[in-house]
């Protein structure tokens, strides 16, 4: 109801963070690439197998602050049963996804104000998705059109010949490679969102595409980890150059994420091995920091942001950086440049993150040193109420189908999917 709505409304223009200046319209009508990162864990960045760099080419963009990537290391992933689906939706929409199933497959139909709808409509883009599955998987293309997503290239624009195939679909070489003349076809200012697969469980790879041996705990899906992890890296790296070459590299907003776990808690025992470390409940919840880089034309420098940080807050930090104010918007994340950016990390189930205190299944810890603080203080239980409430306002927007009633301003026209049509 409209009441529910103002309710929500109230509590999502409360945690609202002010733009910081120095950020605020800096990226204004650039070219925006986003790249995902299939069931990559921060844990991988830096990491030596056997004395080798699993992932040289994303380490490099973390550490050679000459590429201007900033890398926030304490950012987490936010998603629970729909996987990718929960990714997409919570970093096109800052909502949550649901405590069960898929809000792609569940909520397909519903009213949404993404990403792509309010660039369209501010700014001008084109929207696009490029992903080597076909387009009915997680129901993409239905939700897509509530999305206001213009093109989506699936698989049936690539080609899925036998040797080009693994798993899901496509491999990532041939993926971005075949983008390019997609990708550099699409009118400007445009936002393009390009969907990895390989690295995807259980980690299936041909010999040839193996450039590092594989670990050796003897879980056969956690020693493959590190080989698919390297073939992403790669692929990463021949994209990064053709970028370059089309000339699309250096004025564009460029952002890498990890989507969700790729190791499952069920892999604990290979994965203490692997980290030298017993894999306690604070280490999984730990283990679910994903890597978020941007680079972002105009700010030079880079470096490694340390924040508490996760996917919901990836929309309203875009919009500013673009000059759109996310306070006209339903966004439950906070501006990540911002100095009154909210460092408090909900997991769907409840737990949560922050820099000086953790709750894991029920479990409260001081997030340095790692103890259990057997009595929680006032600050840690309001905390919890709040992401209760959060969730809970969140699911709200999406079982009651919320933002029907909901205008964001005077320019807001509402998405019409019959607007948009994909495949070929
Ligand atoms: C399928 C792909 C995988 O198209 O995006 O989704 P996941 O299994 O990771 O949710
Ligand atoms: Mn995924």
């Amino acid at each position: 109801s409209s009441d529910d709505l103002t309710e929500v409304e109230n509590y999502t223009k409360s945690k609202y963070a002010e733009p910081n200046p120095d950020y605020f319209g800096v990226a204004a009508g650039k070219n925006i690439i986003k790249i995902h990162l299939e069931s990559f864990q921060s844990f991988l960045i830096d990491y030596k197998l056997n004395g080798e760099e699993v992932t040289p080419f994303i380490n490099s963009l973390v550490h050679d602050s000459e590429q201007n990537f900033t890398y926030f290391d304490n950012f987490f992933h936010q998603t629970e049963q729909g996987k990718t689906a929960d990714a997409e939706l919570i970093m096109d929409n800052s909502l949550y996804g649901l405590p069960q199933g898929s809000a792609f497959v569940t909520k397909g139909n519903n009213t949404y104000q993404a990403l792509p709808a309010i660039l369209q409509q501010q700014q001008g883009y084109t929207n696009a998705v490029f992903h080597g599955d076909y387009k009915s998987f997680w129901n993409r293309d239905e939700i897509y059109k509530q999305f206001g997503i213009d093109e989506f290239y699936d698989a049936s624009y690539y080609d899925m010949d036998d040797d080009k195939v693994i798993g899901y679909g496509l491999k990532d070489k041939p993926f971005f490679a075949e983008s390019m003349p997609y990708l550099e076809s699409l009118p400007q200012p445009f936002y393009a969102h390009m969907i990895t697969l390989t690295h995807h469980h259980p980690y299936l790879i041909d010999d040839e595409d193996a450039t590092i041996g594989p670990a050796t705990t003897g879980d056969a899906s956690v020693d493959r980890y590190f080989q698919t992890a390297r073939y992403l890296d790669e692929s990463l790296e021949q994209f990064f150059n053709d970028l370059k070459a089309s000339g699309l590299y250096d004025d564009s907003v460029i952002f890498l994420y990890g989507d969700h776990y790729g190791v499952s808690t069920n892999h604990n025992r290979a994965m203490s091995e692997l980290l030298g470390e017993e894999v306690t409940k604070l280490k999984s919840a730990e283990l679910q920091r994903v890597p978020f880089l941007i680079k972002i034309p105009g700010i030079e420098g880079g470096g490694i942001n340390h924040e508490y940080a996760g996917q919901m807050d990836v929309v309203p930090t875009l919009l500013h950086l673009l000059g759109i104010e996310a306070r006209d918007y339903i966004q439950f994340g906070t501006d990540l440049f911002s100095e009154e950016h909210q460092d408090f990390v909900p997991f769907r189930n409840g737990d949560f993150m922050t820099e000086r205190f953790s709750r894991v299944d029920g479990v409260y810890y001081d997030t340095q040193t790692k103890e259990v603080i057997e009595e929680p203080t006032e600050e840690m239980e309001e905390l919890r109420e709040n992401v209760m409430q959060e969730l809970e306002l969140s699911d709200r927007v999406l079982y009651g189908d919320l933002l029907r009633f909901y205008t964001p301003n005077q320019n807001w026209t509402p998405v019409d999917p019959k607007n948009y049509r994909y495949g070929q």
